[in-house]
């Protein structure tokens, strides 16, 4: 296959630039600065930094969810293709897209794939990963979204054109809060239609010690990922966050069931941040959270989506049982 052909292939549409995200960021981050918990909404994690990091974090030894995933696609994708007969597949925070290639050599060996639609905020890593992807499948086209997997769900290409899968691995759900996750999975299950599907990956709740161990990694890469947030924030909003007076944390919530994910300050400081026009003051040991990772049960999981008007149709975990994918379709699609 020739370089111009894949190029051909491989389509980009930019529905928000980071120049677009940029403003809407600064509403959010100014409440969520003055809530009870401080936090720094975590799209500030993924710059081009960030998801680069945590494409290093998805290769880690203690970072489990990613290997356990990829059991449960390696040993199910035949059938999730001839179940779905998928003729696109989406996948929604495609980030580098590695598990979803075992969806599509399933989907491509079973001859319906014709279209991936990989969504994700990151634009340069978006283009790295829908070149790579319209070279290793020459029978597909690549029409990837820059965008937001929260908004723009009814916006992706290859809607009316045959049974789309919508993927949304690697357990990305958790980082929603349960309201957020609630109004996503209603929005998607009016999204779908009926011959549509969703394919999710959820982390399960399990043992704390391994839980708190794929946050707290021994090479500091996650330490790193989250510090990046400050940075971020101190690049776009001239910010003076001092990563030296902060450490790093992440430990489990026994109540909410999530891992809390942020820095604690070292002393009681101020931060300012001039763009907002704020000044937000620290109290020593006062937490900033960057982070939710929700982890999940199958019966409540089950719960919540029929809340949401979906149907899980499959569930299957790996052998230890520590990660699950789940197959679902909606209620609320027409005649569905
Ligand atoms: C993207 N998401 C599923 C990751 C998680 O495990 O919640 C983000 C992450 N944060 C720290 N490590 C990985």
């Amino acid at each position: 296959m020739s370089r111009a052909s894949t190029e051909q292939r491989a389509r980009v549409d930019v529905l928000r630039t980071a120049d677009d995200r940029r403003p809407a960021l600064y509403e959010p981050t100014l409440t969520s600065l003055h809530g009870e918990v401080k936090e720094l909404p975590s799209v500030w994690l993924y710059d081009e930094r960030g998801s680069a990091l945590y494409d290093e974090i998805t290769r880690l030894p203690e970072y489990y969810l990613p290997r356990r995933e990829g059991e449960i696609l390696r040993v199910r994708a035949a059938a999730i293709a001839r179940r779905t007969q998928a003729r696109t597949l989406v996948e929604l925070g495609a980030g580098t897209a590695k598990n979803t290639r075992l969806l599509l050599d399933a989907l491509d060996s079973a001859g319906t794939l014709e279209r991936f639609v990989p969504l994700d905020v990151s634009e340069q890593t978006l283009r790295a990963s829908a070149q790579a992807i319209a070279g290793a499948y020459p029978r597909i086209s690549v029409h990837a979204v820059v965008g937001d997997f929260e908004r723009d769900l009814r916006r992706l290409p290859g809607q009316g054109q045959g049974p789309r899968l919508i993927a949304f691995l690697g357990s990305t759900i958790g980082n929603l809060y349960p309201e957020q996750r609630g109004s996503f999975l209603r929005t998607l299950a009016g999204a779908l239609g009926r011959d549509d599907s969703f394919l999710l990956g959820l982390d399960l709740i399990k043992d704390i010690t391994r839980l708190e161990a794929a946050y707290n990694d021994s090479r500091g890469v996650t330490e790193a990922f989250v510090r990046n947030a400050l940075t971020a924030v101190n690049g776009e909003l001239d910010a003076t966050f001092d990563q030296r007076r902060f450490v790093y944390e992440a430990g489990w919530d026994p109540e909410h069931e999530w891992m809390d994910i942020g820095l604690r300050a070292l002393q009681a400081h101020t931060v300012s941040i001039p763009r907002l026009e704020i000044d937000v003051e620290f109290d020593e040991d006062e937490a900033l959270r960057v982070e939710i990772s929700s982890k999940f049960r199958r019966e409540q999981f089950e719960l919540e989506a029929a809340r949401a008007g979906l149907r899980v149709e499959s569930w299957w975990t790996d052998r230890a049982g520590d990660f699950a994918v789940a197959l679902a379709t909606s209620d609320l699609s027409a005649g569905g």
